[in-house]
């Protein structure tokens, strides 16, 4: 089993990337469950997740990764225990550390298993978020497996390469792939990283 973390701030994209990835392994026919801690900007809760025909838990107002700690440890050991996926896609709040997530996800299953963190960032948003966050935006970073530049439909020209330039520097060893949630664009380049 596989289990993937999304990373990254507020409005980065990561409820929309959840349901692209969900509709994607799900079209492979890779049994996924889903993990939302919060309905932010698109307002995807579970029971719309449901609607959709996904296997999804919807984890109470609060944080995953401090206050809500023993939910999602239950919520995943639930998961295992009645859908047993291949994948489960976990999206907490923007304002989580994906790394203490991970350590949670870590002690509660029972097997050994791959937990993988995907740090997703807004090219768009990219330059004020560094203004304004650099330490917090480095730290969520630091621990993903891999980056993903979202938004590439919306970049200017040279901004993406600017953006890697950056999280080079930072980060020399991660991989990178620029993305379109919304678009769809390069998310084969994406399964091929995730699988
Ligand atoms: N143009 C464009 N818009 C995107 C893309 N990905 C997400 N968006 C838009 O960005 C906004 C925020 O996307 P969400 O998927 O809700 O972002 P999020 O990270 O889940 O947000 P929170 O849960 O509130 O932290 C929405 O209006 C999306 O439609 C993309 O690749 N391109
Ligand atoms: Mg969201």
């Amino acid at each position: 089993m596989y289990v993937y973390i999304l990373g990254g701030f507020l409005g980065s994209g990561k409820t929309t990337l959840l349901m692209k990835l969900a509709s994607m392994y799900t079209k492979r026919g890779l049994k996924t469950a889903l993990l939302v801690n919060e309905s932010g900007e698109i307002g995807v809760d579970g029971a719309t997740l449901k609607a959709e025909g996904y296997d999804a838990i919807e984890l109470p107002d609060g944080c995953i990764c401090c206050s809500l700690s023993g939910t999602l440890q239950t919520a995943l050991r639930n998961i295992k225990k009645d859908i047993d996926p291949e994948i489960i896609i976990v999206e907490p709040t923007g304002l989580a550390l994906p790394h203490k997530v991970k350590e949670l996800v870590r002690v509660s299953m029972i097997d050994e298993e791959e937990c993988i963190i995907v740090g997703v960032c807004d090219v768009q948003r990219f330059n004020d978020l560094i203004k304004k966050k650099e330490q917090f935006f480095k730290m969520q970073m630091s621990n993903a497996d891999f980056i993903l530049i979202n938004k590439m439909d919306l970049a200017k020209e040279g901004q993406i390469d600017e953006m890697k330039g950056w999280l080079r520097e930072q980060f020399p060893t991660k991989p990178m792939q620029e993305i379109s949630a919304k678009t769809g664009e390069n998310m084969d380049a994406l399964y091929e990283m995730m699988k």
